[in-house]
């Protein structure tokens, strides 16, 4: 086991059996022109969480450990986006509808795609969810128990919405999870705080969180 100093105490994970799950780094949330921008949010926000989350990546690839990233996306035929997530709100452009990076949130669109500096590398595993959670209505749960996978570490954007929405999806299946804090951003900073003390309060009710540093300590010292 290798223990990392977390809050609310140390997390303990099993080398092969830890997946780093980075959600949506997708060009539609981080990059001006797509869906998070859409909605009038400022997507520079989102960029110093690339970064640390590129970090982690490394270390999990040097290791040969499992590597999971997700994009929130829906069929060209939208036929996989209800209309209470399509109709909600007053945005500048809805999903499906053709923005700078092509068609928002649609399979296959530019604006779609991972971010450059985070491209899935061969033999990691993509999950396309029509969802906020990762586990809903995806293979999500069957990748990871084909794979014996126990414990999920977590990057990626937004914090509250689709980070801790599929946080809390996996605790409810059973998963030991930790969110590395600056591999992780919000349009809202003050909502990235909120979340992370939500997740760690009362004992651990949803997981762990770290920083970045705690988790390379670990790592290294693992290594020795
Ligand atoms: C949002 C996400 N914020 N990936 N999606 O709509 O958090």
């Amino acid at each position: 086991m290798i223990a990392i100093a977390a809050r609310p105490d140390a997390f303990r994970m099993p080398a092969g059996q830890t997946a780093l799950v980075i959600i949506d780094m997708q060009r539609d949330f981080i990059e001006p022109g797509g869906f998070g921008a859409s909605l009038g949010n400022d997507v520079s926000l989102l960029e110093a969480a690339l970064l640390p989350t590129w970090q982690l990546l490394q270390a999990w690839r040097a290791r040969g450990w499992p590597v999971v990233h997700t994009r929130e996306s829906h069929a060209p035929d939208l036929s996989d986006c209800p209309p209470a997530k399509r109709e909600r709100g007053q945005p500048g452009l809805r999903i499906g509808d053709a923005g700078a990076m092509g068609r928002l949130l649609v399979r296959g669109e530019p604006g779609c795609e991972i971010v450059p500096l985070l491209r899935p590398a061969a033999g990691e595993i993509v999950i396309d969810k029509p969802g906020k959670g990762a586990f809903h209505a995806t293979p999500l749960q069957a990748e990871l128990q084909a794979r014996g996978i126990t414990h999920l570490v977590f990057a990626g954007v937004t914090t509250e919405v689709c980070v801790q929405t599929t946080m809390r999806e996996a605790n409810d299946r059973g998963y030991e999870c930790l969110l590395v804090e600056e591999a992780t951003a919000s349009y809202f900073p003050e909502f990235k705080a909120a979340a992370i003390e939500m997740i760690v309060a009362q004992g651990g009710i949803v997981g762990w969180a770290a920083p970045l540093a705690a988790v390379q300590h670990a790592l290294d010292g693992a290594a020795e």
